[in-house]
C-alpha cells in the first residue's frame, strides 16, 4: 500500500510504536518553537530536567504574544527567555521580529521535517509541507531534551482540491468552508492532508492560512504537499537548499476523502462566538461595523497586507470605524514601509500595530461595548477580544478591508476588480532580530514574577471531593485560563491560578483552594469538546495547583488532554452521556481504588455520594499516560519512571 504525506513523515521519524490508527507512536522532533506566553513555563520545565543543551536540529524562542509591557512582568520574562536561549543554544527572536508562525514559515520551516510548537497554530508550517504539531510547553521541553513526542497514529482525511478561487475569494474562505463542513468538534485524532490539482493554484502563505486555521477543527495537524511553489517560496527566502519534494503515493489510502472545487467557494464569515459558526458574507451585508482588525498568524502575510493597502489607497476610513493593522513579521513590515503601502494604510486612517499577536489574544484593541468587530484572526471565542459583549466576526483581509472602506458589512465582490499584487522573486532577508549566541556560563535572569516550575504529588489510592464546577459543551482554554490582561502572570502559577475560569465563575479558585486545604479533591464536569483552542498548559497547571484531580467530560480535545495528563489530572469520559444530566455542581464524589483503575482498567465506577448512585467513566489512556498520571505528571515521570 502506498503512503500519504503524513505517513511518510511519521515513518521517517518513527522512534516507538506501530503505524496503525489508534496506536500511540513516538516520533523524533527536528525543530521546536516556543512563544513567550507559553515559553517561560516551558523553559522552567526544561531547566528542571537538567539537560545541558538542546538536542533538536533547531529550536526558536519567539517573543510575540505578550509584548504590551504593562508593568515589569513581560519585560522580565523576555529577559529570562533571552538568557535561557543563550545558555542552551536556542535561537531567540526578539519582540518586534514578528509572530512565531509567520516568522518560522518564512525563515526556518522545512518540508519533510517535524516541528513541535508550544502554540496550537504551529500547523501553519503544514503550508510548507512540514509535519507541524501544537503541544503544551512541557511536551516541547521534552522534545528539546531529545525525547520523542507521542501522538495517536492519526487517521488521515484527504481534501482533494480542484479548480481555482474566484476573484475576492481567498484561502480564509477555504478553511471557513472546511470548518462549516467538519465543525470544531469531533475531529480529534485526524490529520488533514491536501492534494489535487487545485493545490498548485495556492501560494505558500495561502496554504499556511488554511493549515493555520485547521487548528480550529481540533485535528492533530494539516499539511500540503511540497512542490515547485514551495520551492519558489523557499528560494525567495534564500533557503532553496532546504527544499525537498513531498507528495503522497498514487496508491495512498485515506480514512476519508472530500472534494472541494475552489471555483464554487464564496466569501465567508465565522460568526460569534466560534470559528465553526460559518455563514456567507452576503447574508449579513449592511450591518454597521465598529472595528476592523487585520493581522494575526492567519492573515498578515505580504500579499494579505498589500491587498488591503491597495484596496484602501486614496480612500478615507469612516468616522465610526476603528481600524488596526498588524503585519505578521518584520519582513512584511519592512516591505510595506519600503514600497509605500504603509503610507496608503496610514493615510486611510489605519492604526499601525507592532508585528505581534496583539489584538488576536486580547492584548489591546478591546472593542467598545456590544461592538461588531471584523477580524482576520482565527478565533472569536466570547470575551477573547477583551470585551465580553463584543461580537467578533472572522473573515479574510479582503472582506475585512471592504467592511473598513464602507463602514458596514460588505461582500468584497461588490467592489469591482480586485487589485493585482505582484509577489517579488526575492524577499528582503534580515535576521538581525534573531539571536543565536550560545554561552553556557550566562547568568539566567529571573525577575520577581518568575516562579518555580509546577510540582505535583503521585496519585493517591482513593479520591474524595466535590464537583467544583459543571460546564456545558465547547469550553475553550480561554474560558479555563483567560489571556488578555491576565497574560502577564503566565510565569507565576499561584497568581495566575486566581483567574482560573474567571469568565465562567470567578469564585472557582477560592472554592477549590478551600477544598484543597481540607484535603478534598476538586473535579470538573464538562460536556463535549472540553479544552478546545489553545495549547496553553496553564489550563491544566493552574487547575492542578488548585487541587483539581479529574475532569469528567463527554469528550476532551487532544492538546488539552495531553496537558491534563502531563500535570497529573485524570481525563475521564462518561460511558453514558445521560449521566452528565444527572450530576450537579457541588455533588460529592468518591473514587475508591482509583490508582488500580488508572493502572489497568478501561472503565471505572464513581460513586455520587450526594445523590447516592454509581456511574461509569471511560479511562481511555495508553500505557505511558497511565504511568505519568500515577506518578503525578511528566516531570516526576522523567526523573523517576515507574
Ligand atoms: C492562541 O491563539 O490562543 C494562543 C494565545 O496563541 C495560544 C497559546 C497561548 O495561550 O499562549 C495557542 O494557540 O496555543
Ligand atoms: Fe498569536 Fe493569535 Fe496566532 Fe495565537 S492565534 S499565535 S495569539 S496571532
Amino acid at each position: 500500500m502506498g503512503l500519504s504525506i503524513v505517513q511518510k513523515i511519521i515513518k521517517s521519524h518513527l522512534v516507538e510504536g506501530e503505524m496503525k490508527p489508534g496506536e500511540a507512536v513516538g516520533i523524533k522532533i527536528d525543530q521546536t518553537l516556543t512563544q513567550d506566553a507559553t515559553g517561560t513555563m516551558a523553559y522552567l520545565e526544561f531547566e528542571a530536567m537538567n539537560i545541558p543543551e538542546i538536542k533538536t536540529e533547531l529550536s526558536v524562542s519567539y517573543v510575540d504574544h505578550n509584548t504590551s509591557q504593562m508593568g515589569f512582568e513581560n519585560a522580565d520574562d523576555h529577559k529570562y527567555l533571552q538568557t535561557i536561549a543563550e545558555k542552551f543554544g536556542i535561537r531567540y527572536s526578539k519582540a518586534g521580529n514578528g509572530i512565531c508562525h509567520q516568522v518560522h514559515l518564512e525563515r526556518f520551516g522545512l518540508p519533510g521535517k517535524t516541528l513541535l510548537g508550544s502554540d496550537s497554530h504551529t500547523p501553519t508550517g503544514g503550508g510548507i509541507g512540514m509535519l507541524s504539531i501544537g503541544a503544551g510547553g512541557l511536551d516541547v521541553a521534552c522534545a528539546q531534551a531529545g525525547l520523542p513526542f507521542y501522538i495517536t497514529f492519526p487517521k488521515v482525511l484527504k481534501v482533494d482540491l480542484s479548480g481555482k478561487l474566484n476573484p475576492w475569494v481567498t484561502a480564509k474562505d477555504v478553511i471557513l468552508y472546511i470548518l462549516k463542513l467538519l465543525s470544531t468538534k469531533g475531529n480529534v485524532g485526524w490529520v488533514v492532508e491536501f492534494g489535487g490539482d487545485g493545490v498548485k493554484t495556492l501560494t505558500v502563505p495561502e496554504r499556511a492560512t488554511i493549515t493555520n486555521m485547521g487548528a480550529e477543527l481540533g485535528v492533530t495537524t494539516s499539511i500540503f504537499p511540497s512542490d515547485e511553489i514551495t520551492r519558489s517560496f523557499l528560494k525567495a527566502q534564500d533557503r532553496e537548499s532546504g527544499w525537498v519534494e513531498l507528495r503522497a503515493d498514487a496508491n495512498a489510502e485515506y480514512d476519508r476523502r472530500i472534494n472541494i472545487d475552489l471555483g464554487t467557494l464564496e466569501p465567508r464569515f465565522a460568526t460569534p462566538h466560534s470559528p465553526g459558526n460559518v455563514c456567507l458574507v452576503k447574508e449579513l451585508v449592511g450591518t454597521k461595523v465598529d472595528q476592523v482588525c487585520i493581522g494575526s498568524c492567519t492573515n498578515a502575510s505580504y500579499k494579505d497586507l498589500m491587498t488591503v493597502a491597495s484596496m484602501v489607497k486614496g480612500k478615507k476610513l469612516p468616522a465610526h470605524v476603528s481600524l488596526a493593522v498588524a503585519p505578521g513579521s518584520k519582513q512584511v513590515f519592512k516591505m510595506l514601509a519600503d514600497n509605500g503601502a504603509l503610507l496608503a494604510l496610514i493615510n486611510f486612517g489605519a492604526r499601525i500595530m507592532e508585528s505581534a499577536c496583539g489584538f488576536c489574544i486580547g492584548n489591546g484593541q478591546a472593542p467598545c461595548t456590544d461592538a461588531i468587530s471584523i477580524r482576520t484572526n482565527n478565533r472569536n471565542f466570547k470575551g477573547r477580544s477583551g470585551t465580553v459583549s463584543a461580537n467578533v466576526y472572522l473573515a479574510s483581509p479582503e472582506t475585512a478591508a471592504a467592511c473598513a472602506i464602507t463602514g458596514v458589512i460588505t461582500d468584497p465582490r461588490e467592489l469591482g476588480t480586485p487589485p493585482e499584487i505582484e509577489i517579488p522573486d526575492d524577499f528582503p532577508i534580515d535576521d538581525s532580530m534573531v539571536f543565536f549566541d550560545k554561552n553556557e556560563t550566562v547568568k539566567i535572569y529571573r525577575g520577581p514574577n518568575i516562579g518555580d516550575p509546577p510540582q505535583s504529588e503521585p496519585l493517591t489510592k482513593d479520591l474524595v471531593g466535590e464537583i467544583a464546577l459543571k460546564v456545558e459543551d465547547k469550553i475553550t482554554t480561554d474560558h479555563i485560563m483567560p489571556a488578555g490582561i491576565r497574560l502577564k502572570y503566565r510565569s507565576n502559577i499561584p497568581k495566575y491560578s486566581e483567574f482560573v475560569f474567571e469568565p465562567v465563575d470567578p469564585t472557582f479558585p477560592d472554592r477549590c483552594l478551600k477544598n484543597k486545604q481540607k484535603n478534598r479533591s476538586n473535579f470538573i464536569v464538562a460536556g463535549l469538546s472540553y479544552g478546545q483552542g489553545s495549547s496553553r498548559e496553564h489550563a491544566a497547571i493552574c487547575p492542578a495547583y488548585l487541587g483539581v484531580k479529574g475532569i469528567i467530560a463527554k469528550s476532551i480535545e487532544r492538546i488539552h488532554w495531553a496537558n491534563l495528563v502531563n500535570f497529573g489530572i485524570i481525563p475521564m469520559m462518561f460511558v453514558d452521556e445521560n449521566d452528565f444530566d444527572k450530576i450537579e455542581q457541588s455533588d460529592e464524589l468518591s473514587m475508591k481504588d482509583i490508582t488500580q483503575a488508572v493502572k489497568y482498567k478501561k472503565t471505572f465506577v464513581i460513586k455520587n455520594v450526594t445523590k447516592n448512585y454509581d456511574f461509569k467513566v471511560k479511562l481511555e489512556l495508553n500505557k505511558r499516560e497511565r504511568e505519568i498520571i500515577l506518578v503525578g505528571g511528566v516531570l516526576n515521570y522523567i526523573s523517576n519512571p515507574e
